[in-house]
């Protein structure tokens, strides 16, 4: 038997591709958030994969983009390219299923990832995802030569994240270029992530499910409060808007929205704690907040990343 081996991987790639779905797939456990909506990931989220071969931390990261209007957009990318410090490896997630009907957007999308990319100098494994869209695997052969031809020496695997197709042949890949290392973390342990945190980001995702055009946006989800109770947990959470014409929206016409959001997100937050969850959500407005460095530190540290 080969070695134990120990490693990160960043899961890097455009908006929208799947790479936090492919996060909770390889870990059989939903842990990331997921949307139909780009930009839905804003933080990084060290996932913990691991098998008799290995343990890989893989770091799902916020879509990488040309980064227009609000700063929060930058620090989204930031965020993005700052976990190929951290990594062995880097797994380029990509939509297949946009190519088949876009692919122009496939140029696009190369040129944006190639420079930071090859400057990390570190091996690439690219993760065509979604193949369970497309009705011909034909098609995506000149989208794979073309990749072939950006990161050469790459692997290509096909997967469907939301199907678990291909996943094998991913982790086998990834594996391959961790070093030598005993596992850092228990084999049970899923995350680094702090409970709050993944909290918050239930509370962000219900948000972003039913809100629409640039609301979801506009929205950021703190943890006021966290107390351990012999009932359960009780905890208070804060929304905060960036207008304030933003906070009816959010509360909905006689609080329905407001009341779904907690409803869904207090039955998903208990069964990731496996106890009962007492869960209270008030909506504030604060100003411009895309725009404070200071009030998104905060979220950060609040997120304790
Ligand atoms: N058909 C299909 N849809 C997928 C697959 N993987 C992800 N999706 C869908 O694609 C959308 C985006 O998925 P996410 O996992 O949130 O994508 P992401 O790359 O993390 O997006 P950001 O965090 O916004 O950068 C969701 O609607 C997913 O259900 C797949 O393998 N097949
Ligand atoms: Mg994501």
């Amino acid at each position: 038997m080969s070695a134990h081996r120990f490693g990160h991987v960043a899961l890097i790639g455009p908006p929208n591709a799947g790479k936090s779905t492919l996060l909770n797939a390889l870990l059989g456990q939903k842990l990331a958030i997921v949307s139909p909506k780009p930009q839905t990931t804003r933080n990084r989220l060290a996932g913990i994969f691991t098998n008799d071969e290995a343990q890989i931390v893989l770091l799902d990261t916020p879509g990488v983009h040309i980064p227009r209007g609000s700063r929060l957009n930058s620090r989204l990318v930031e965020a993005a390219w700052q976990a190929l410090a951290e990594a062995a490896a880097i797994v380029i997630v990509l939509d297949a299923m946009f190519y088949s009907r876009k692919p122009d957007v496939l140029e696009k999308d190369i040129k944006l990832l190639s420079r930071p990319v090859e400057r990390s100098g570190l091996p690439v494994i690219i993760a065509l995802n979604k193949t369970d869209a497309l009705s011909d695997m034909k098609a995506m052969l000149p989208v794979m030569a073309r990749l072939g031809e950006a990161w050469p020496g790459s692997e290509i695997v096909p997967v469907s994240a939301l199907k678990e197709r291909g996943l094998d042949q991913l982790v086998k890949a990834m594996v391959g270029h961790l070093p030598e290392g005993e596992a850092l973390y228990p084999e049970d342990e899923l995350t680094t992530a702090p409970m709050r945190f993944l909290a918050a980001e239930i509370i962000r995702e219900k948000l972003f499910l039913k809100l629409t055009q640039e609301l979801p946006y506009n929205t950021a989800v703190a943890i006021e409060h966290w107390q351990e109770t012999p009932k359960g947990a009780r905890v208070s959470a804060v929304i905060y808007v960036s207008r304030d014409r933003h906070k009816g929206m959010v509360i909905g016409k006689g609080g329905k929205v407001l009341k779904d959001v907690g409803t869904q997100a207090r039955q998903e937050i208990m069964e990731l704690t496996g106890a009962p969850v007492h869960l209270e959500l008030f909506v504030k407005v604060r100003e411009d907040w895309t725009e404070d460095e200071f009030f998104m530190n905060e979220l950060g540290e609040e997120h304790g990343s």
